[in-house]
């Protein structure tokens, strides 16, 4: 199991990767994106599994019938962020990999149609808007305003999907294939410490933060760098600084998370005040009630700060994903699998995220259970981002025993 993972590791690696940063930039319907659904299709292929890629843009790799209902799917994605590490997604789709050649090394049959998932543009990096697959998939973002999405350079996604080789026009809410899904079990990375604190290589989810993303337009007037008075500036990087601040003390003070992440400057010259800062806020916490009140605080702050410099202040919800708590019974199921898979008996630990996945979003849909997987530092999204080879065989083993369970017992 460990060649297996290793050679797909080492396939994967080259792909999309930045010699500058060492990190990586698999962008929805890029080239690298391409190169890694080729990627999947080779893995799939070579394993005899069924390749088909659904009206969202989803790779799914079969392994016995697809319609017969009640299949058990496991997966990831393969996309990342700007600068993102080697783990995030692809741990989920190598490991789902690995897990087969286990199971048929262990010699099981399936009871249960299996699949294997590779979930397109889960990250958001290029259009803005985190799970776009399974949002798509399970309705959650409608056809019309998919059509709206646009990327920097103002290709709309469904542009990019047709640059890309793929048919946009029948993308859209997809019941059928939800319905013919029994469970979705995705590993993960952890994005935390956790399990580093608790010891564990492996833990099992129980919920996912309520999170957003908004997008603040400061307008102001662009003049002359050496020559405006400061009392005559319309200045927006002014409240945006000041809004970046009160964003922070707004996170602490709600026991929540407030991150401005990504800024659009115009007409972005040295010597130029700005006519415009765009920032965008990427606001999580434990609960909604905490949530409204670091968003409302750091709002509030905002248009106090802009109107003191007679800076106007657009302020636009761009998405939105609403607390998940995963279903006990698929996740009490699969603490029992571990338990009793596990030669001490030792109860693997359960764990809450404020990391957004596909998961989260088919939960809604479907029953659906997260496996993560120990990350020594914590640090994600980031090229520094990192796991243990043994913990990812582990992972492996919890994967394999997991979908042993489910779909050949
Ligand atoms: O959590 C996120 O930012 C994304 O959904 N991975
Ligand atoms: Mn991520
Ligand atoms: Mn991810
Ligand atoms: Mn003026």
């Amino acid at each position: 199991m460990s060649a297996s993972f290793h050679a797909m590791w080492t396939s994967l690696r080259p792909i999309g990767r930045s010699d500058a940063s060492g990190g990586y930039r698999r962008y929805a319907w890029t080239g690298a994106d391409a190169d890694c659904r080729l990627w999947f299709r080779m893995q799939a292929e070579a394993r005899r599994l069924d390749v088909e890629t659904d009206r969202n843009g989803n790779q799914w790799a079969w392994l016995g019938d697809p319609t017969a209902g009640d299949a058990v799917v496991t997966g990831s994605h393969l996309d990342s962020v700007p600068d993102g590490g080697a783990f995030d997604g692809p741990l989920g789709v190598v490991s789902a990999f690995a897990a087969l050649d286990e199971l048929r090394a262990r010699g099981v049959s399936f009871r249960r149609p299996l699949a294997i998932v590779n979930f397109g543009d889960e990250e958001g990096a290029r259009f803005g808007l985190a799970c776009v697959g399974s949002r798509l998939t399970s309705g959650q973002l409608t056809r019309e305003k998919a059509f709206e999405l646009r990327d920097a350079d103002g290709v709309s996604l469904p542009q990019a999907m047709e640059a890309a080789g793929h048919d946009p026009s029948g993308i859209g809410p997809d019941p059928e294939r939800l319905a013919r899904i029994g469970a979705f079990v995705e590993l993960h990375v952890e994005q935390g410490r956790a399990l580093d604190l608790s010891g564990d290589p492996v833990g099992i989810a129980s919920a996912i933060w309520p999170h957003g993303r908004w997008r603040y337009d400061f307008h102001g007037e662009a003049n002359h760098a050496g020559t405006t008075r400061l009392v005559d500036r319309h200045d927006p990087m002014l409240p945006y600084a000041e809004t970046v601040l009160a964003a922070r003390e707004q996170a602490e003070l709600a026991g929540a998370v407030a991150t401005f992440g990504k800024i659009a400057v115009e007409p972005n010259g040295v010597n130029a005040i700005p006519s415009l800062v765009r920032g965008w806020l990427d606001a999580r916490a434990a609960d909604q009630e905490s949530l409204d009140t670091v968003v409302a605080g750091i709002e509030t702050a905002a248009r106090a700060h802009a109107a003191r410099q007679g800076v106007d202040l657009a302020v636009v919800r761009e998405s939105f994903t609403p607390i998940v708590e995963f279903g006990h019974a698929l996740r009490d199921e699969i603490g029992r699998i571990l338990g009793e898979a596990s030669a001490d008996g030792v109860k693997v630990p359960v764990l809450g995220t404020g990391a957004g996945h596909d998961a989260g979003i088919l939960s809604a849909s479907i029953p659906t259970a997260m496996l993560f997987v120990r990350n020594p530092t914590g640090v994600s999204h980031s090229p520094a981002e990192s796991a243990a080879e043994d913990d990812c065989l582990a992972g492996v083993r919890a994967l394999a025993d997991v979908l042993e369970g489910l779909a050949c017992r």
